[in-house]
């Protein structure tokens, strides 16, 4: 499999260009370095700003709807021509199974630009009519415009996902963009680039810096004043230090943010299914997709009997190398995310967890030793109160818990500070049709988990978000509005 280029270059307007500091990008497989990435600093950044800034007066400004989905449709086919090279990338930087970075990261990554250009086409108009006191047949009309320059600043978990998720509808309103993915995976971003500048994208439209977040890219960007919008997927705490520096400036933001997300099994559920889905939906990724389930809720009759088939479920996952036949689970991302999810693991203990399976790290007895693997790891036994049950650890991890009644399980799901998703297990579609909507969260699945219709709106409430993206809701946040009322 290629690997990523040696040294990755930020792409400012329709050029690569290097900076003077790199920093190294480690392989979470093997703490291998994969290669170096230019670093940022404050003088890149503001030629990404002004470079975005001039393209909205230059060629791009002045394209159409039309021709902007052409382009989405060229990114779109330019991804799935160098599809391979995508999946490597994915796969060095975050070690994650070739089968994963293929059916869901760069199937995604095609999925999104072909969407938004869709959407962008089909995008309608408001237009009203009134009579005035005088008696004149007025008419308004919304006319939807960019922003101008929106910053997208992207986490490491999804990378090329949720890059490109951002990234299509902010073109299709004929945004230029300044990208500035995690510095845990700057590969698949590189590669964006190369395709967007080969799509012919007019230089500026779309530019990518590399570097950090505090006192770095991030930082740089998220305060820079000519940035008209930012829109950002991270950390809670990230999200609002950004939201802070949007304050300077009154600029819009939008956030994807951190989950404590939730899934309930009531005993009427098909039981294999639901073992299968709170599977998929605790140890997909490695824990490490915001909509993970990290609480787990069972009704009473089933769950001594759920506990053990999670268990022996859990301990058939095959953890490995990204190209091996079966793998399910690759690294965490890091070995300082690892410390961070061992932390939690070591507080399950001192809050008086039981261990159902897992805990720790496991050995290999090879190069994955220096890699950043931990087991997938169920507890039981914990408060509700417990650090472990409302902290988001972001690991292959779940506490599993017993319930007796709706009112007790729905009030248990909301008491948390985040509310991104809840997964319902049931084959009584009134009781889920009822729950969802007393579910603080911004989205419920049924009997399924991370099944995605981009049209839908996406985001959460609290600690999860501000906003909503997908569909036209996409459109709305990377556009202004502005109202044309005509006395004829
Ligand atoms: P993070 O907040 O540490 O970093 C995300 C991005 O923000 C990175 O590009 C980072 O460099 C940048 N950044 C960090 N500090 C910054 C600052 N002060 N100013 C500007 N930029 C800054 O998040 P992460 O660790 O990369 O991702 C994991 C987190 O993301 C988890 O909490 C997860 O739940 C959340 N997440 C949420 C969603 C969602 O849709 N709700 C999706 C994916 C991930
Ligand atoms: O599917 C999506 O569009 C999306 N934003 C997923 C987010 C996953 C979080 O890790």
């Amino acid at each position: 499999m290629p690997h990523p280029a040696p040294l990755l270059r930020h792409y400012i307007g329709g050029e690569f260009v290097a900076s003077e500091k790199t920093f190294a990008n480690i392989s979470p497989v093997d703490g291998r370095v994969l290669g170096h990435v230019c670093e940022a600093d404050r003088g890149t950044v503001n030629r990404a700003v002004a470079a975005a800034r001039a393209a909205q007066v230059g060629a791009w400004g002045r394209t159409s709807a039309n021709e902007r989905a052409e382009f989405l449709l060229r990114i779109a086919s330019g991804i799935e021509r160098r599809f391979e090279e995508f999946v490597a990338a994915e796969v060095a930087d975050t070690g994650r199974s070739v089968k994963q970075a293929r059916t869901l990261d760069v199937a995604r990554g095609v999925q999104n630009f072909r969407t938004f250009a869709e959407l962008i086409r089909q995008a309608g108009g408001e237009f009203y009519e009134m009579r005035a006191a005088d008696g004149n047949d007025v008419f308004s009309y919304v006319v939807r415009k960019p922003h101008g320059v929106v910053a997208i600043v992207s986490p490491w978990n999804l990378p090329l996902l949720l890059l490109t998720w951002k990234v299509a509808p902010a073109l299709a309103c004929g945004n230029s963009i300044i990208a500035k993915p995690s510095e845990e995976t700057p590969s698949s971003a590189s590669l964006l680039a190369e395709v967007i500048d080969e799509a012919g994208l007019p230089a500026g439209a779309f530019n990518l810096v590399h570097g950090f977040g505090p006192d770095s890219a991030g930082e740089f960007l998220t305060r820079h004043a000519a940035v008209d919008a930012i829109t950002f997927t991270g950390e809670s705490r990230t999200g609002a230090t950004i939201m802070r520096a949007a304050a300077e400036g009154v600029r819009e933001v939008s956030f994807e943010l951190g989950g404590k997300n939730a899934a309930v099994v009531f005993a009427d559920a098909d039981f294999d299914q639901a073992v299968a889905g709170v599977l998929r939906s605790s140890f997909t990724n490695s824990g490490q997709v915001c909509l993970c389930s990290e609480r787990v809720y069972v009704e009473r009759p089933i769950f001594e009997r759920f506990v053990a088939a999670l268990k022996a479920g859990a301990e058939k996952l095959k953890i490995g190398y990204p190209d091996e036949d079966g793998v399910d689970m690759g690294p965490l991302i890091s070995r300082a995310h690892r410390d961070k999810v061992l932390g939690y693991f070591a507080l399950a203990r001192d809050e008086g967890a039981t261990l159902v399976c897992g805990g720790g790290v496991p050995a290999f007895g090879d190069a994955r030793d220096g890699g950043a693997y931990v087991q997938p790891t169920i507890w039981t036994g914990l408060g509700d109160d417990a650090r472990c049950v409302r902290e988001e650890v972001f690991g292959p991890v779940c506490h599993v818990s017993p319930f007796d009644a709706d009112d007790e399980v729905v009030r248990r799901v909301n008491d948390s500070d985040y509310g991104l998703c809840a997964a319902l297990w049931t084959r009584d579609l009134k009781r889920a049709h009822t729950l969802s909507r007393r579910l603080r969260v911004g989205m419920v699945w049924v009997n399924t988990w991370f099944l995605r219709d981009l049209r839908t709106p996406f985001g959460g409430v609290g600690l999860s978000g501000l906003g909503r993206e997908g569909g036209r809701h996409s459109l709305d946040f990377y556009s202004e509005l502005t109202t044309v009322c005509i006395n004829p």
